[in-house]
Parts: structure tokens; C-alpha cells; sequence
């Protein structure tokens, strides 16, 4: 509690507070891998191995993969005592939208400033994950952020649309661990308004 910065009264937050250095928030050269911890679980035999992230490899090697254009920082945020959880300290209705063009590639880094687990999950795109494996990095549609860690993607713009991108635990998404990745046509944009739910749902794409 008193690592996420209201362990004194459940106000809001002070970030002032945070050590962010110890949070591994110190500025990285390169892409920050120090989110790929991976746990053994405690009934694990002596000496098993346990993968995590930086062991994953594609297979596939038809599709390019691109340098950033830019980056863009996420924050995972929120409040252990109230458990509501946000990005940037921001619930949905508060910035629902994040806008991106056609065709350009970003690097999202997440920085997990909460104390649980955040795995994010995002539609119509593919997030290619920083894992230190260079060309060979997997291409993945939800990456697991531990707490107090930080995890970088790649996201290629390459479907013109409105992307949900949240939280995939769900209780964490309804309190505010949302937003719509709005990827515009180079040239144009897309309506401001999202179209209305059609009933069955929209999920049929994965
Ligand atoms: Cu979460």
C-alpha cells in the first residue's frame, strides 16, 4: 500500500512519494526487460525450468518488423484501496481515446506502477514484444505486466479502426483500465463516435 503511495488516509495519490528509480522507472538505453521475470511456481520440482517471456520466439517469419516511429508511455495506475485501476491516472470516460495513423509503428511502454499483475490485451493489432530476442521477438495480443515492472511492445498501425485495448481483468477494466485505440486512414479520420454495440457482441475477430 505504502509502495503505491496512499498507504496514509486513502487519498489520492502523490506521486512525488513514489521512488521511481526502485521501480525500475530509471531511464533504460535500450528497451526496458525487466519486466520479463517469470516466478517458478511453488510446487515446482528442484531444478525444473521455468519459461517466461524471454524465451518465446516465433516461428513465423513472413512478416516484417519495424523500428518505432515514436513511443509513447503507458502508465498502469490506480488505487489499492478503492481497486480502481486506470492508465496515465485516467479512467475511460476520462480519456477514452488514444489516435494513431495508418500505417505508422509505436512502441507502447508499459510501466506497471501498481502492486498486481495488469495483462493487457489489445484488438485488431498485434503487440511485437520487446523480449531481448531481437528479429525472432514474438508477436503476441496480450502481455502480462508484473508489478513494478516495465514492458515494451511494438504495434504496427496496420488495421484503420476503433481497437479496444484493456485490461483483461475484467474488474479492472470497468473501473476505468481502458481505452480505444483509434487508428485513422493516412489522410483522413475516422467519426468521433464509436458505433453502437450490435447485439452477439463484437468480439469475433480473435
Ligand atoms: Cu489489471
Amino acid at each position: 500500500m505504502a509502495d503505491m503511495g496512499h498507504g496514509s488516509g486513502g487519498g489520492e495519490m502523490d506521486h512525488s512519494k513514489m521512488d521511481h528509480a526502485a521501480m525500475g522507472h530509471a531511464a533504460p538505453a535500450g528497451p526496458d526487460l525487466s519486466g520479463l521475470v517469470h516466478v517458478p511456481p511453488v510446487d515446482a520440482p528442484a531444478g525444473a525450468k521455468v519459461l517466461g517471456y524471454a524465451d518465446l520466439k516465433r516461428l513465423d517469419r513472413a512478416y516484417a518488423l519495424n523500428p518505432p516511429d515514436h513511443t509513447i508511455d503507458i502508465r498502469l495506475t490506480g488505487n489499492m484501496e478503492k481497486f480502481i485501476w486506470s492508465f496515465d491516472y485516467r479512467k475511460y470516460s476520462e480519456q477514452p481515446v488514444i489516435n494513431f495513423t495508418e500505417g505508422e509503428t509505436v512502441r507502447l511502454v508499459f510501466k506497471n506502477e501498481t502492486m498486481m499483475n495488469h495483462p493487457l490485451h489489445l484488438h485488431g493489432l498485434w503487440m511485437d514484444l520487446d523480449n531481448g530476442a531481437g528479429e525472432a521477438r514474438p508477436r503476441k495480443h496480450v502481455v502480462i505486466v508484473p508489478p513494478g515492472r516495465t514492458v515494451s511492445v511494438t504495434v504496427q498501425m496496420a488495421a484503420v479502426g476503433r481497437w479496444p485495448f484493456h485490461c483483461h481483468l475484467l474488474f479492472h477494466m470497468t473501473t476505468g483500465m481502458f481505452r480505444e485505440f483509434v487508428v485513422h486512414p493516412k489522410g483522413g479520420g475516422l467519426p468521433a463516435a464509436s458505433p453502437a454495440p450490435t447485439a452477439g457482441g463484437g468480439h469475433a475477430h480473435h
